[in-house]
């Protein structure tokens, strides 16, 4: 499929899609969201795919919000079934198989930051900002931020988020827990890529078992998180990897995971 909001290119197992609406500070409209969609879809078909990494073209920011020209014009019906359906697309970044990392490279606002949210982990330019400013606007988050965002920072910071509509600077979002790692501008695409291809070269079945097992342990309590691990960690014997990483140990010599399930 081709894509006009969207950019989405794979090299070497890896992903990237990159928000590409430059000129309106890559807002998430109707067009891009649908794009966005499909092409989640594409990267969870397509098994070769290890890592996605998701940008915002133009330098100045990762994704600006929602599309709030659009916003302005929306009934209660039509709010309802863009959030629905943008939560629905969200929440498929949380579900995919693969890590996803965001690549916040400027401003992550509002949907924008409900994106990265969603993601594994974020990296973050030094002159990135992060926020959910809807309050601002006589709205709330709308895809996912009320409910992610004090589950990776804690209640009382994502209350002073959301109830000011603050922004904060991505060393300061370092500070908290939102962001993983700060890098120059210039160099953030490169230290994403590096993380991305270095999970790649990990084997597959372990990387897709600690996912799962991590993100179905933090809607659980502990107990049941722990019996899902021990499932998650016995799959990871279905698979040749598990034999070639300890051989390998043991052998004194590099890995190489080829993913391929035992015959
Ligand atoms: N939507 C549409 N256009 C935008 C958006 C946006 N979110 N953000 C920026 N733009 C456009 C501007 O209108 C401007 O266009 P033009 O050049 O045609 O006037 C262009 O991008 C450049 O922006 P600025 O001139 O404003 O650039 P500044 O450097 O002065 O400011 C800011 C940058 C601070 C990022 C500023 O643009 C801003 O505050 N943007 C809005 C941020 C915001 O409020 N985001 C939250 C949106 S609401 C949301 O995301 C809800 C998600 C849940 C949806 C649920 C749906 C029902």
């Amino acid at each position: 499929m081709t894509y006009e909001n969207i950019l989405l290119e794979a090299k070497e197992s890896v992903a990237l899609i990159t928000f590409n609406r430059p000129k309106a500070l890559n807002a998430l409209s109707t067009e891009l969201m649908n794009e966005f969609s499909c092409a989640l879809y594409e990267i969870a078909e397509n098994e070769d795919i290890r890592v996605l990494v998701l940008t915002g073209a133009g330098g100045k920011a990762f994704v600006a919000g929602a599309d709030i020209s659009e916003l302005s014009r929306f009934t209660p019906l039509q709010a309802k079934f863009f959030t629905e359906k943008g939560q629905e697309t969200i929440d498929r970044i949380q579900q995919l198989p693969i890590p996803v990392i965001a690549a916040v490279n400027g401003f992550a606002l509002g949907g924008g930051c409900e994106i990265a949210l969603a993601c594994d982990f974020i990296y973050a330019s030094d002159n990135a900002k992060l926020g959910l400013p809807e309050i601002n606007l006589g709205l709330i988050p709308g895809f996912g931020g009320t409910q992610r965002l004090p589950r990776l920072i804690g209640t009382n910071m994502a209350k002073e988020m959301i109830y000011t509509g603050m922004m904060i600077g991505a060393e300061e979002a370092r500070q908290i827990g939102l962001v993983n790692r700060v890098f120059p501008a210039v160099t953030l695409m490169d230290e994403a890529m590096k993380t991305a291809k270095a999970i790649a070269s990990k084997g597959n079945v372990s990387i897709r078992a600690a996912k799962q097992a991590i993100n179905h342990g933090m809607n659980a309590d502990l107990a049941t998180g722990c019996k899902y691990e021990i499932d998650a960690f016995a799959l990871c014997f279905s698979s040749e990897d598990a034999r070639e990483g300890t051989a390998a140990f043991i052998e004194k010599r590099k890995a190489v995971f080829s993913g391929r399930l035992k015959g």
